[in-house]
């Protein structure tokens, strides 16, 4: 355990009381809020990612408008994926669209090595712009990235997909080379997230969303195996490191066997049930539904306060929600929240 820092977010990360939980939301940075929106009106996605000026700017965003205690770096985790050769484009209302997606398995085979300093390098141009900016906020920033079977996920389906038919179907018929593929994109993740530490980001996690589609045999197979390589991959030991697998409030078991120093759980089960099942020198972080932020006040503080009362006696907790936060999410529910658990004492 890491003596104290000047930040909550890293205290609770590391497993150290802290006077109050930290909070941050996934997906801070977004829709939801109209500075966002604004941006967003003159210029496509890939533009605001691929621009460090505008990154940075929405970085900071929420961060200036509420507070939170940790700044999430605004990219995506697809970014992964065009550096691969799968580009994709964002379509209104519909989500990611790729250019071409996986059929065959040689197109597996064609997947060179990449210089993944020069092909990302928007991303730590960001990175670097941020910080400065970030720095009289006195909060650390946040890195991340897809794990490699979501990022597979995407290259397969070329889309949004409800089931993962296509991905799964694959696999089935060719297990060996979607092994390849995982282990390609492992490879790669392994670099990024070292790249984005070298610039500076005190933290990163990692998102496996769609891990919630495999059954306990695969996510083994499938999603833990590759992001137990991942982190043992990460040369700087000292940053914390969140996994965030959806359907990890009753996986969190086998989630747990990646050695992350955050376990991120969504909603599904309550923190009560969960805490007493996870080391005391593992951080939690979670686990509010996101669509109780569209919860009338009274019904949205009370489930924030019974959150913070199960876990007050727990070191190295992280209030964040169980899940992105949606668009149209009222703005008064998110300050609302903020306002909750800042004002919370774990001592009282
Ligand atoms: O303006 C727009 O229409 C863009 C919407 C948008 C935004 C704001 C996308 C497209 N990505 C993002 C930002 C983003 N995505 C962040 C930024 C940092 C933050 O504030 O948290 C992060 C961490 C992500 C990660 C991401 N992208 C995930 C994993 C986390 C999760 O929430 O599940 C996934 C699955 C994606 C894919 C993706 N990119 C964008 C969308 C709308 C989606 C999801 C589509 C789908 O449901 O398949």
């Amino acid at each position: 355990m890491s003596s104290q820092s000047s930040s909550l977010f890293l205290d609770a990360a590391n497993c150290i009381n802290t006077q109050r939980p930290p909070i941050w939301m996934m997906r801070q940075a977004g829709r939801y809020m109209d500075a966002y929106q604004q941006i967003r009106k003159n210029h496509d996605f890939l533009t605001m990612i691929k621009t460090p000026e505008l990154a940075a700017e929405i970085t900071l965003q929420p961060i200036e408008r509420f507070g939170f205690d940790a700044a999430i770096l605004f990219s995506d985790i697809l970014v992964v994926c065009e550096a691969l050769g799968f580009p994709y484009k964002l379509v209104e209302k519909k989500g990611p669209l790729f250019d071409k997606s996986i059929e065959t398995t040689t197109q597996i085979d064609d997947i060179k090595t990449i210089d993944v300093k020069n092909k990302l390098d928007y991303v730590f141009k960001a990175i670097k712009e941020i910080l400065p900016k970030l720095a009289p906020h006195q909060i650390p920033l946040i890195g991340f990235s897809g794990a490699p079977f979501t990022l597979a996920s995407y290259m397969i389906e070329g889309k949004s997909s409800p089931n993962l038919l296509k991905c799964k179907t694959f696999y089935y018929q060719n297990p060996k080379s979607f092994h390849k593929l995982l282990d390609k994109i492992a490879d790669v993740v392994i670099t990024y997230l070292n790249l984005q530490i070298e610039a500076g980001v005190k933290a990163v996690q990692i998102f496996d969303t769609w891990a919630c589609h495999l059954n306990d045999i695969e996510l083994n197979q499938l999603s833990i195996s590759y992001i137990s390589k991942i982190i043992n991959g990460i040369s700087n030991k000292r940053i914390p490191v969140s996994v965030f697998c959806k359907g990890s409030s009753y996986t969190y078991t086998e989630i747990l066997k990646t050695n992350p120093s955050i376990i991120s759980l969504d909603w599904n089960n309550s923190l009560k049930n969960i805490k007493h099942n996870i080391p005391k020198n593992v951080a939690i972080q979670g686990n509010l539904d996101p669509l109780l932020l569209f919860a009338p006040k009274d019904k949205l503080r009370i489930e924030v306060t019974k959150i913070l009362n199960e876990m007050k006696d727990r070191p190295g907790y992280i209030f964040n929600l169980g899940h992105g936060i949606l668009p149209k999410t009222p703005i008064e529910n998110v300050e609302l929240v903020v306002k909750l658990v800042q004002s919370f004492s774990n001592t009282h």
